[in-house]
């Protein structure tokens, strides 16, 4: 331990002295780079997490960003990447709002020679030399570890029948689609399990809470068993909501993806039973991508992060259960 602490210590100041401490990640040295950044908006906690790490790890390069945030307009997306490709900026990054609708503008970026990653949204298109890489999460396999977590618990419980209602994220965009296939592919086939409603609540904890509302009206106090929920602000949304309604007496089977604070402690608390990870902390991935390109290296063409889950299967006294 000891001796493992000096070499540490050996090291860190000989990285000092020498001025390359971090040097492989990251470029402390002012760069002239400029990178064109359109976010999409700050409709929940992922999203602003995301933001964060993006303006972090330009700052960690020294690579100048300019970022503009569309409130959940893809016209104003489209705005923002002519603005960049007319600033000639050396890097564009956006994360597209949905999947669709993007050909004429990407193609005018390619025509004028400025590379694309897409950063965390993926975009359905014919023509994949439109953007360079994708960097974000694996939707598909998220949206399968919610269905195999379900599968799971139906066996512990001995469930026989269980009505799933599905809140949705944003309609069209990547990870409401992924995680919607991914889940259902996972349980279609298993005659235990029924989705009798899907609704959608934009990613939104407001309109989680006008989903839930509408559900209970639907199908009453006692007329479903799980909810699906693409991300945690609407779970959380859902949750308000079913809290303070009277007369729910059963335990619902509560799951939900991207693992913020919030919904972690309600994991342990025993207010959600899964929590599927994604992670917002895509900065530092990005920029070191931004590096590549702009070195004139190639690049892989996916970049997905490493990603697990939290359940009630799991020890939550463990440390390494937590929520960004
Ligand atoms: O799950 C949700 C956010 O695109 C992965 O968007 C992201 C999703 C995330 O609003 O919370």
């Amino acid at each position: 331990m000891r001796k493992g602490f000096a070499l540490l210590l050996a090291l860190l100041l000989l990285a000092g002295l020498t001025g390359c401490a971090g040097k492989q990640d990251t470029e402390k040295e002012e760069s002239s780079i400029v990178v064109g950044f359109s976010q999409l908006g700050a409709e929940s906690s992922w999203r602003i997490a995301n933001t964060a790490s993006m303006e972090q790890a330009a700052k960690d390069f020294g690579y100048g960003l300019m970022m503009e945030n569309a409130n959940q307009k893809q016209e104003k997306q489209i705005d923002a990447i002519r603005s960049f490709i007319a600033y000639q900026v050396d890097v564009i990054v956006f994360s597209p709002i949905v999947e669709t609708g993007w050909d004429n503008v990407l193609t005018e970026a390619k025509q004028a020679g400025i590379p694309v990653i897409l950063m965390d949204r993926m975009i359905a298109t014919e023509d994949d030399s439109l953007y360079t890489a994708y960097i974000g999460a694996d939707f598909y396999a998220e949206g399968r570890r919610a269905g195999e977590y379900l599968v799971r618990k139906a066996d512990a419980i001995g469930a026989e029948k269980l009505r799933i209602v599905e809140i949705s994220g944003t309609l069209d965009s990547s990870p409401m689609r992924g995680r919607q296939r991914g889940f259902m592919d996972v349980i279609a086939q298993d005659e235990r399990f029924t989705v009798i409603d899907s609704v959608s609540g934009d990613f939104l904890r407001t309109k989680g809470e006008e989903c839930m509302r509408e559900m209970l009206e639907k199908y009453g106090n006692d007329g479903f068993d799980v909810i699906f929920s693409h991300n945690d602000a609407m779970t959380l949304g859902a949750l308000d909501v079913l809290e303070s309604t009277e007369g729910i007496s059963k335990d619902l089977i509560v799951i939900t993806v991207d693992g913020e604070k919030e919904a972690v402690d309600a994991l342990k608390a025993g207010r959600i039973n899964c929590v599927v990870q994604c992670t917002p902390d895509l900065g530092l991935s990005v920029m070191r991508l931004v590096r590549e390109l702009t070195e004139g290296r190639s690049i892989l063409k996916t970049n997905s992060p490493e990603e697990g889950m939290f359940s009630d299967f799991d020890n939550l006294t463990d440390p390494r259960v937590e929520g960004f």
